[in-house]
């Protein structure tokens, strides 16, 4: 039996985050003067916070100098880190320790692969940290999803060959990151649009261990 090591996306596949990313980008957009949509926030999800905000001044139709584009990132985040700080344990999304705890006691190597620098704070609140090997985060990276550069450093660190990965995503740019580095890639939310996932599966709850067992023991 090859060794096999497990990657998870963060935002959308261990916590629900994206609504605060929304919140902090509604208000940003309100105070430029322009509507920004629940529709439209799903185009955010995976990509990194620079290209997030060139999308919504795209949608505002908004020129920025440099300086008003560098100030917006850090009243973005400032909101969204205001936001993280009141996270605890209720935020994990269901069945997702039961899941780590199962990979933990096989001895399964596990790393984050996220596009978020807001990582590892997230994971300290949620109490979640320690089940973690190496975190691969938005500080790490050079090239975003669906560049497999974020899933393959991770494979690295684990010291797993890139196609014994197993990566759980909730963005069309993630799954195609992870099938761009060979992995098994495994959708979470809605299969219609992950549909390049190798499986799909609606959230955790319905992800029954024996399917993880077979993941881990094949090839
Ligand atoms: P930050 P993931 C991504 O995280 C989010 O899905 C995306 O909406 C966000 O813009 C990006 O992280 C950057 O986040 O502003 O915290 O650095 O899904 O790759 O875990
Ligand atoms: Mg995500």
């Amino acid at each position: 039996m090859k060794k096999k090591g497990i990657i998870f996306d963060l935002d959308g596949v261990i916590v629900d985050t994206a609504k605060y990313h929304y919140l902090a980008w509604k208000k940003l957009a309100n105070e430029l003067g322009f509507e920004f949509t629940e529709e439209q926030n799903e185009m955010f999800k995976g990509v990194s916070r620079k290209r997030c905000l060139e999308i919504l001044l795209d949608i505002g139709q908004v020129k920025a100098t440099q300086e008003q584009f560098d100030q917006w990132m850090v009243e973005k985040n400032e909101d969204y880190l205001a936001y993280i700080a009141q996270m605890d344990a209720s935020e994990i999304l269901p069945d997702v320790t039961k899941v780590l705890e199962y990979l933990k006691s096989k001895d399964v190597p596990i790393a984050l692969g996220s596009a978020s620098k807001n990582a590892k704070p997230i994971l300290e609140k949620v109490g979640l940290l320690d089940y973690f090997d190496y975190l691969v985060d938005g500080n790490s990276v050079t090239k975003a999803k669906p560049d497999p550069e974020v899933f393959l450093i991770a494979a690295q660190k684990l010291g797993v060959n890139a196609e014994d990965c197993i990566v759980f995503e909730d963005a069309v740019a993630g799954i195609e990151a992870a099938n761009n580095a060979k992995m098994t890639s495994i959708g979470i939310g809605d299969a219609s649009v992950l549909s390049a996932a190798d499986h799909n599966f609606k959230d955790f709850t319905e992800i029954d261990l024996g399917f993880i067992k077979n993941l881990l023991e094949s090839r």
